[in-house]
């Protein structure tokens, strides 16, 4: 007997544009979506875009997307696409994100929003007014959908750690540490916006937001750029990876100014009245992809580290004090957020499960009819504390309100 294995229920036609890091991060978490969750509408990998269209044909023939388009405007104007997923630099965000919204798509739009609080309020305005026509949007915060920052959120809310006090949050890593690194467009503040601080920092304070349930109402702030000049050069031939690499010093290269920070420290308030400290820095020796986050209430504390991901530390303050310590909580449990459509317990999840329970959830909320989270205006307040931090270290740390 032959039979055809094709969804019976509606589908959901992506269109991508962009195909580098998170282009290809995306482009499996779409393809992985239909295969470990039951998604209500499955998605299909209708188009990819970019403007080289040899790259991006490859790019579309090795990820499995149908169509190739090398204008974005095209790949908006198609009829077989229904959600638009930006995968872009930061300069390009808001005017495909926006153009995407009025043609009436759904849009997913990598994070940080956009690179400036003017072009995240244009940008929230248009997901606002689209909303009315049943249109949804999302910013790609996805370490939110780590199994255990899920589980750290939950035990919050249920009052396991008492009152908030202190959030204590870094996100290290470590690839600019070489001064031969070449530049990129993450070092150029045009195409960025920011550097460490929207890149990574935005992450840090969305998830310490997201798992206290809680927002950041101020600053006080120190960024600095360690290394100005970088070599304007593709990688010397295997140092590269998706980010980073290494140019031989002998080649005679021109070198690009970096218009970014490479570090940003700063400490906030909640509006719960908890304390924090953040930083976000890619200059941390030795420390490749470290978001760790603290988090201690009053009778109780919880602490993660990404480069450990599948665990989360719970202190219980109310446990006897002869035996109460931390407990490492191994988050593989069919219990815990996600993990169920996976493997047994003990069968460990990575960087890339996060994309697919992203897409997962916003094309769940798409078919149900529902706000997917986080939203553009949750991307707004977002970049809203962004531009507090860089306020506040421009005027020698001066302690600066976040707007809103
Ligand atoms: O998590 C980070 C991303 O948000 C990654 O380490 C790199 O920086 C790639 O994009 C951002």
């Amino acid at each position: 007997m032959t039979d055809d294995t094709s969804p019976t229920e509606p589908t959901l036609g992506i269109g991508m544009v962009g195909y580098a890091f998170m282009g290809t991060a995306h482009s499996q978490a779409w393809r992985n979506a239909v295969s470990y969750f039951d998604v209500p509408r499955p998605p299909r990998l209708t188009a990819i875009a970019g403007r080289n269209h040899d790259a991006v044909r490859a790019a579309g023939a090795k990820f499995g997307w149908q169509h190739v388009e090398t204008d974005w405007r095209a790949l908006i104007a198609r009829d077989d696409v229904d959600l638009v997923d930006v995968c872009t630099p930061g300069d390009t965000h808001a005017e495909i994100a926006i153009a995407a919204l009025q043609a009436g798509k759904h849009v997913l739009c990598e994070k940080p929003l956009a690179n400036t609080v003017a072009e995240a309020e244009e940008m929230a305005a248009a997901a606002a007014a689209a909303r009315s026509r049943g249109v949804r949007s999302m910013v790609g915060f996805t370490y939110r959908r780590v199994p255990a920052i899920g589980l750290a959120r939950t035990l919050v809310a249920e009052g396991r750690i008492g009152e908030v006090r202190h959030v204590r949050a870094q996100y290290l890593q470590d690839w600019l540490v070489d001064p031969n690194a070449p530049m990129s467009w993450r070092l150029d503040k045009d195409k960025a916006g920011s550097g460490s601080l929207g890149d990574i920092g935005a992450h840090i304070v969305d998830l310490t937001q997201y798992i206290t349930g809680d927002r950041l109402t101020g600053v006080s702030a120190m960024v600095e750029t360690f290394v100005p000049r970088r070599p304007q050069a593709e990688p010397s031939a295997g140092s590269g990876s998706k980010l980073g690499g290494h140019v031989d010093a002998g080649r005679d290269v021109a070198m690009g100014e970096v218009t970014v920070d490479d570090a940003a420290v700063f400490l906030g308030r909640f509006g719960g009245g908890a304390l924090a400290t953040f930083e976000a820095t890619r200059y941390a020796t030795g420390r490749k992809n470290a978001i760790r986050i603290e988090i201690n209430g009053s009778t109780g504390s919880l602490a993660f580290d990404f480069e450990d991901m599948n665990l989360l530390h719970f202190y219980d303050g109310t446990e006897p004090a002869a035996t109460a310590g931390f407990r490492r909580i191994v988050v593989t449990e069919p219990e815990h957020p996600y993990v169920a459509a996976w493997w047994p317990p003990g069968h460990l999840l990575g960087y890339e499960h996060g994309f697919t329970h992203q897409a997962v959830d916003l094309v769940t909320a798409i078919a149900e009819g529902r706000d997917p989270e986080p939203s553009f205006e949750d991307g707004l307040q977002i970049q809203r504390v962004l531009a507090a931090v860089e306020q506040s270290a421009a005027k020698d740390s001066i302690w600066t309100p976040v707007a809103g």
